[in-house]
């Protein structure tokens, strides 16, 4: 029988978990107020009035990339105009600077490199590390894993190369990459890209590592709101298998990332609209009832949607980031993105919650403007 929302708000007060019939009702609904309202009594009962932002960096070291995948905006082919790549030289002086600013995250990854051999990525960790060693690394999404493990010289499956750069300073795996799960829809926008079972065994092993991660979806594309619906499912799937097989880590936050067209070959499409979004969110939360965290990435949704979506679901809203090149807003082709940490709390406040200023693994932190510590701990001692 087809659900409704008022079966969906009850189970959601009883605390039960919505299945696909749920789901699918959420996605055919017009009713944003009561998915909002529903979204917000999760995240209340999870969170409180709790709103976690982070002081971070975004670091691409190179735009490069053997893929073409048709909604990207980013990759370049080697030798075409804007093509980069980061020396070691380049990492260290991010790292200094992210230091000087009492960053307490840096977030790595970039394309799929046809040359850089797999040292450099192993290198990469350790510069940054030998820099600034508080700084937690949250490094190269599941696929870019898999390319390192085809690139390594010694036939590295997923857990060597993990481990070799956990070794190396690498603290937990972001969530990119994930695009949709749907093979109809990879084989239209990234073809190329791993399946949808590659990205999870990926995970799976970084969890059996003891590595958290987190997980994206891209929506607002191609795909259908089933296709929506299967990924957030297949997502729950795996991180409920991490928990029955108490592996030592698990997912921490997913991050529906909206389709930005950019100059991307995929520039005809609109890209999702505001209400998309909030929904988007709010059903991410509703259905994902096993993941803690649902964050808005300003930067794809904007501050201003961020702000609102904190009404609906969303606990989280990404950091102070400065540089980002994957996608911009505003058809803008500068790669400056900042906002201040002030804007961040003060967006927070102002739609009514509690700023609370997170490392990655979502432990507070004390601040004296560069300086900071985990609560109830030493300072570090790192700005200038
Ligand atoms: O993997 C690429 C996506 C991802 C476009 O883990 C696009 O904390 C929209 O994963 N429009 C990278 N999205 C971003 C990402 C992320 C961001 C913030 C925090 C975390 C985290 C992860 O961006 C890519 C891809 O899925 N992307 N092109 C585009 N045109």
């Amino acid at each position: 029988m087809a659900s409704d929302l008022k079966t969906i708000a009850e189970k959601v007060y009883g605390g039960e978990r919505l299945d696909v019939e749920d789901g699918r009702a959420l996605f055919a609904s017009r009713d944003i107020r009561e998915i909002g309202r529903l979204a917000h009594v999760v995240r209340q009962r999870l969170h409180g009035d709790t709103t976690y932002y982070n002081v971070n960096r975004h670091f691409n070291y190179s735009n490069v990339c053997a893929l073409s995948c048709k909604f990207c905006d980013f990759y370049r082919k080697k030798d075409q105009a804007g093509a980069y790549e980061y020396s070691l030289d380049d990492v260290r002086q991010q790292a200094q600077l992210a230091m000087e600013a009492g960053a307490t995250e840096i977030h790595i990854v970039g394309g799929l490199h046809p040359w850089l051999p797999f040292e450099y990525y192993t290198d990469l960790m350790q510069a940054v590390h030998e820099v600034y060693p508080e700084l937690h690394i949250k490094a190269f999404t599941a696929v870019e894993i898999v390319h390192l493990a085809r690139i390594s010289k010694r036939g590295k499956d997923i857990d060597g190369v993990l481990l070799d750069l956990k070794e190396a300073g690498l603290g937990s795996l972001p969530g990119g990459g994930a695009e949709v799960f749907d093979d109809r829809c990879h084989d239209a926008a990234f073809k190329g890209k791993i399946r949808s079972d590659r990205w999870i065994d990926v995970h799976r092993s970084a969890h059996r590592l003891g590595l958290m991660s987190n997980a994206t979806i891209l929506y607002g594309h191609i795909e259908s709101h089933e296709d929506r619906l299967q990924h957030l499912l297949m997502l729950r799937e795996s991180q409920d298998e991490a928990i029955e097989k108490g592996y030592p880590a698990r997912f921490q936050t997913v991050i529906p990332l909206p389709f930005i067209p950019g100059r991307s070959e995929m520039s005809n499409l609109p890209g999702p609209t505001g209400l998309d979004d909030l929904k988007m969110l709010a059903i991410s939360r509703l259905m994902l009832d096993n993941l803690a965290h649902v964050k808005a990435f300003w930067i794809m949704q904007t501050l201003e949607l961020a702000q609102l979506s904190l009404q609906f679901g969303v606990d989280d809203i990404d950091g102070t980031v400065v540089w980002y090149d994957i996608t911009k807003v505003k058809g803008d082709t500068s790669t400056h993105q900042e906002v201040t940490v002030n804007t961040l709390r003060q967006t927070i406040y102002e739609a009514g919650f509690e700023p609370v200023e997170r490392d990655t693994l979502y432990r507070r932190i004390e601040r004296d403007g560069p300086n900071w510590r985990l609560a109830g701990s030493e300072m570090v001692g790192t700005g200038s």
